[in-house]
């Protein structure tokens, strides 16, 4: 079978949408940091539609991994060509695919095996946006506050580095000094991750790494760049070969890194561009005034449930999300956490139909085409939280009303976190703070005390923060995990939902 590449393009089945502007013309003028999945099922697919509709080239992107060749290694030999499958099933339930093949990503460059290729892109003149999808943990940051983490080995390197950094922080700082240097024009520095005002967030770690380099510096950043918020939705589960196996046979032609999605595309961000941006409307976004009620929206229906989903169903060994969902007992009681925990602390969204959100979310959530694994979700858990839960569980308190379901929603990664499924199946935690939650998880499991157990696990404040040990949570909290322990997913799910 041939590979897939500019040449091969008129090869393509007809049923396969491709670029039809003229790639030899596109200028890089966006540098993407976090070149993974979900960027090129999002950004990317905006942009190419963008491009497609009003033909301004200056909007190809320069992908950047900020460890590992890989994608660079796949898409080189394919000119930066790779093909994007949106996945669902048609009314029969039968899966189906609808492929694209995506042109605007021009060059992917690894940040460790050449740092300076990525400042010299960062401070480039034609680059006007550096966007970023490094998840949660790329930011370097306290997830309870949001705070740079100064003692992060990564920050603690890029303060030293200045001409090799490995973190995000580190090569925006980096890069824009270069740009001031050079008497460039400031940008836009856009995140795309599930965070709570991303934009802003991002800023606060920007400005607080800049002020240790240079004030002067910082104060240049904080006038001419703008760091719009910005709430992104899609879900783009990780490749499989299996995946590739099955676009392959509908190319015809070899793709080494086909991305898999499902149709679903969101993206409402703020219109403050310092340097310009694409039409990416035209490719679905929104453009709003302000992001954060969209953020919180986002944050706490899709990925609130979907965490628990994703705990729930990694102990109970439902190993993909539609399998989870489709679990009677745990689709009634997401269908509820949301409605009567999550919604109603939800900000004033005009247009928004709640009900019809929830039961659109939950008909995602059960599409059999994705193969979503719930341990994906589970990753990164310390990270997760804060966002996705504490914060309605902090509103909820706050008026005194019942947490109970959110109760189980953390108890379900508290138990997670005992590294073994109800089988007795071991399974890596994989989270920058695995080693501390490990170990905390193994001296909560000594104490005889389920009150006692509860209290010691959220008294773990990089996570809980100011709600660390609250009695009000531990009292929703032990409940659900003793029933967890003691009776299993199935058992507590049959009482909560
Ligand atoms: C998921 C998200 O892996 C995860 O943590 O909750 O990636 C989720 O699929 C997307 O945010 C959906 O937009």
């Amino acid at each position: 079978m041939k590979c897939l590449s500019a040449n091969a393009l008129a090869a393509l089945p007809d049923a396969v949408a491709r670029p039809r502007y003229d790639r030899a013309a596109l200028q890089p003028g966006i540098v993407h940091l976090g070149i993974g999945a979900f960027m090129r099922a999002h950004l990317a697919v905006a942009t190419e539609a963008a491009i497609d509709a009003d033909g301004d080239p200056r909007w190809g992107i320069v992908g950047v991994s900020l460890r590992h060749g890989d994608t660079r290694d796949a898409l080189a030999p394919q000119d930066g060509l790779y093909t994007l499958a949106l996945r669902d099933a048609d009314e029969a339930g039968r899966a189906r695919q609808r492929l694209q093949v995506i042109g605007c990503v021009l060059q992917v460059r690894v940040a460790p095996e050449d740092p300076a290729a990525v400042l010299a892109a960062i401070a480039a003149s034609a680059t006007r946006i550096v966007s970023l999808s490094v998840t949660e943990k790329g930011y370097a940051h306290d997830p309870a506050t949001r705070a740079l983490n100064f003692g992060h080995p990564d920050i603690v390197h890029d303060l030293a580095h200045p001409d090799a950094p490995r973190s995000a922080a580190g090569f925006i700082v980096r890069g824009l000094a270069r740009r001031r240097a050079a008497g460039l024009a400031p940008l836009t520095l856009l995140s795309l991750d599930n965070l709570p005002s991303n934009g802003h967030t991002l800023q606060g770690l920007v400005l607080a790494f800049a002020e240790r380099v240079d004030p002067a510096l910082a104060r240049w950043i904080a006038d001419g760049c703008t760091f719009p918020n910005s709430m992104v939705d899609r879900i783009v589960p990780r490749t499989t070969a299996d995946d590739r196996r099955q676009v392959d046979a509908q190319l015809s032609l070899r793709d080494a890194w086909p991305v898999i999605a499902e149709p679903f595309f969101d993206w409402a961000v703020e219109d403050r561009f310092a340097a310009g941006r694409p039409a990416w409307d035209r490719g679905g976004a929104r453009f709003v005034a302000e992001a954060a009620p969209w953020e919180t929206l986002k944050l706490r229906m899709v990925n609130g449930t979907h965490s628990a989903i994703a705990y729930l169903g990694a102990t109970a060994g439902w190993h993909t999300v539609d399998v989870a969902i489709g679990q009677a007992a745990l689709h009634a009681f997401i269908e509820a956490l949301m409605r009567d925990e999550i919604e109603p602390t939800l900000p004033a969204l005009p247009g928004l139909d709640s009900a019809a959100y929830r039961t659109s979310l939950l008909a995602r959530f059960a599409n059999p085409a994705l193969a979503h694994r719930t341990q994906q979700i589970a990753m990164d858990g310390s990270q997760k939280l804060p966002q996705r839960l504490l914060g309605t569980v902090r509103d909820r308190l706050a008026k005194q009303q019942p947490i109970a379901r959110l109760g189980l929603a953390i108890a379900s990664w508290l138990h997670y976190l005992r590294g073994r499924d109800e089988r007795g199946e071991p399974y890596p935690i994989d989270d920058p703070l695995a080693d501390d939650l490990v170990a905390l998880a193994r001296r909560a499991e000594a104490l005889p005390d389920p009150r006692a157990r509860t209290e010691m696990l959220t008294r773990y404040a990089p996570v809980f923060g100011d709600l660390a040990g609250a009695p009000a949570l531990v009292a929703a909290v032990a409940p659900a995990l003793e029933s967890l322990r003691a009776q299993g997913v199935q058992a507590t799910l049959e009482t909560y939902r």
